[in-house]
């Protein structure tokens, strides 16, 4: 075991993570030339396109150094804030974690986040300046900067280029060097492992990604999930290189992953510990529950597909296990789950999943954050979605959630940013400065506010210079309204939104304008409508399609052509009649992002 060593990449966004992880794929001859292309591990559809890491992804190289075979499991995770929940878990896989620093961009907001959790996790960290090929490089300020940071030498500090591949097998070296192997907790005991990750494959069940803590495991024996209880015997058991790859067993110090077979929801959950059946099998500290920020519903187009829509939830939160779901009744809508997120990217993402991934054709509501109401009926309720929110006449208080955000900046920003702050009722708690001529403003601000936009705002105003990180920290009183949308005379509950009362107009004029500019033209006249506190403040008007049903034929049949003029009439009718209005799913999604 003295030859394993276990270590995640973690950083800010983009600061070459995926991209460093490639190299050392090349350098061990872990993935086959011909298979390589650039960040490798981001093998989810949605992760190359977007160019970002959606999920952490373990990878296992064989790598020989001064005649010593070692074993190194690098864990890759991602870098966006809505997806920390994923370095969280990777961390308590590993003993030691790379932190990048960009040497174009110095330390980040993300910098300090993830290094506050290597450190909770008790790793050992590796500081390491990355993209020092480029030419914007400002390699020995950065350097000084972590080197502050970490309270370190500055020329202990390693300097690598993902792209060149200067400084990786120098960072190798220094990863089997500095990280300690993995200790036995108990010597000689029963196989234990703790579940980090799964995903589901619809062949062969649920895969779980372990870390084995103790003992060794492999295929057929009988082992135990501790909290659900449930008994299992793995059908192969492996390690990833970085698709799953069979071994004959797993042992301990190693991260290989199980397939359990099982098709069930609910059976394994992250953070669980896996044991023998029918040992003494003890519990290892799993996972705090991660905690969603930001809720939206979705239902089934057809309420036909709601069996469906429940098995895509249940199958995609076994490759997801950061967001949740319950089932809810909307009286307009039907049947249908709230969904709760980690952030707006990642509620972008799940949808988006639902939708590839399932072929799902989906109604989501606005999204919305959590609001405590106390009614004058002495009712206390959290509601999750806007369409929930009573009427203002009927409300006594209402609570909602505050954060403690930190920016980082360069200087010369700041003065710009503070109209930004104040537009969205920040409170600067603290400014330090930070860096070379860089500052660190820590604040407090309503997470409806932090909704609204505020980080684009914030990356635009410092030119993408500034970078952010938040905690939800309590509820305080707010002062909001709802807000709906109605389309021909109706509101249409989905658009339905929670708003701050001073900009009800405003919002209420840019949702209308929204609407209008998605929602495709109509076969006949209609109205959209923005309405709070009991009557219409914001309104456009959306002109009839001239659709020439006939216009496909050509000469010829006149009675034909009649007939179907009739019938559109009478179609233009019908709709009228019924008030429905035909809104295809993607204005749903179109109108959930925000510009
Ligand atoms: N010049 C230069 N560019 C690099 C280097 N490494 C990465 N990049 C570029 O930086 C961008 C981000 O690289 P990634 O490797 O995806 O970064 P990441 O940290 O994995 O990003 P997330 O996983 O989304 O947090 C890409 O456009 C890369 O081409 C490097 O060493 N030099
Ligand atoms: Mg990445």
């Amino acid at each position: 075991m003295n030859n394993i060593r276990n270590f995640s990449i973690i950083a800010h966004i983009d600061h070459g993570k995926s991209t460093l992880a490639d190299r050392m794929l090349e350098i061990t001859h872990t993935v086959e030339a011909r298979k390589m292309k650039e960040q490798v591990l981001d093998s989810m559809e949605l992760e190359r396109e977007r160019g970002i890491t959606i999920k952490m992804q373990p990878v296992r190289m064989d790598y020989a150094l001064d005649g010593q075979k070692y074993v190194l499991n690098l864990i890759d995770t991602p870098g966006h804030i809505d997806f920390s929940y994923e370095v969280s878990r990777a961390l308590k896989a590993v003993e030691g974690s790379i932190l990048l620093v960009d040497s174009t961009q110095g330390v980040q907001a993300q910098t300090l986040t993830t290094l506050g959790m290597a450190r909770e996790a008790g790793l050992v960290i590796i500081p390491v300046v990355s993209k020092v090929d480029s030419p914007l490089a400002r390699v020995e300020q950065v350097k000084e900067e972590v080197a502050k940071l970490l309270d370190v030498d500055p020329s202990t500090i390693l300097e690598v280029s993902g792209k060149t591949g200067k400084g990786v097998t120098e960072l190798l070296a220094e990863a089997i060097r500095l990280v300690p192997p993995p200790t036995t907790l108990v010597e000689g005991a029963e196989f234990r492992g703790l579940v980090f990750d799964f995903k589901y494959s619809n062949h062969k069940g649920v895969i779980v990604f372990v870390r084995v803590m103790n003992g060794s495991v492999s295929k057929a024996e009988g082992l135990l999930f501790k909290a659900s209880n449930q008994r299992f015997a793995p059908m192969e058991v492996g390690t990833f290189s970085p698709e799953e790859t069979p071994a004959v067993n797993l042992s301990a110090g190693e991260i290989g992953y199980l397939v359990t077979g099982i098709k069930e929801p609910g059976i394994a959950s992250v953070g669980d510990t896996i044991g023998v059946f029918g040992g003494k099998l003890e519990a290892l500290p799993g996972y705090m529950s991660p905690r969603p920020v930001v809720w939206a519903s979705l239902y089934p187009e057809s309420q036909d597909d709601f069996p469906d829509l429940k098995l895509a939830l249940s199958r995609l939160k076994l490759s997801d296990s950061s967001f949740t779901y319950e089932e809810e009744t909307s009286g307009a809508l039907g049947r249908g789950y709230r969904c709760g997120c980690l952030g707006m990217l990642h509620l972008e993402i799940v949808t988006e999943r639902l939708k590839r991934e399932f072929n799902l054709s989906l109604i989501i509501t606005t999204p919305s954050i959590t609001y405590e109401v106390q009614t004058k009926q002495g009712k206390k309720v959290t509601v999750y979605s806007a369409v929930h929110f009573p009427e203002d006449q009927d409300i006594n208080e209402v609570f909602e959630p505050w954060v403690l955000a930190t920016i980082i900046t360069p200087s010369d920003y700041v003065s710009s940013l503070m109209q930004i702050l104040y537009e969205h009722e920040s409170q600067i708690v603290d400014t330090e400065s930070f860096g070379d001529n860089r500052t660190r403003l820590t604040l407090e601000m309503p997470l409806r506010e932090l909704m609204r936009n505020f980080f684009d705002q914030v990356k635009s105003v410092s030119s993408g210079y500034a970078s952010m990180s938040y905690e939800v920290t309590d509820m305080r009183v707010a002062d909001v309204v709802r807000l709906d949308l109605l389309v021909a005379e109706e509101i249409v509950p989905a658009f339905s939104r929670i708003v701050a009362r001073r900009l009800v107009e405003a919002e209420a004029e840019v949702a209308v304008e929204k609407l209008f500019n998605v929602l495709p033209r109509q076969m006949f006249v209609a109205k959209i409508q923005g309405k709070a506190l009991g009557r219409i403040i914001s309104s456009r008007t959306l002109s009839a399609m001239k659709k020439d049903v006939t216009q496909h034929m050509y000469g010829g049949d006149i009675t034909r052509k009649m007939k179907l003029r009739e019938k559109q009439k009478k179609g233009k009718k019908k709709m009228r009649a019924l008030g429905t209005v035909d809104i295809p799913h993607d204005v749903f999604m179109k109108m959930m992002k925000s510009d």
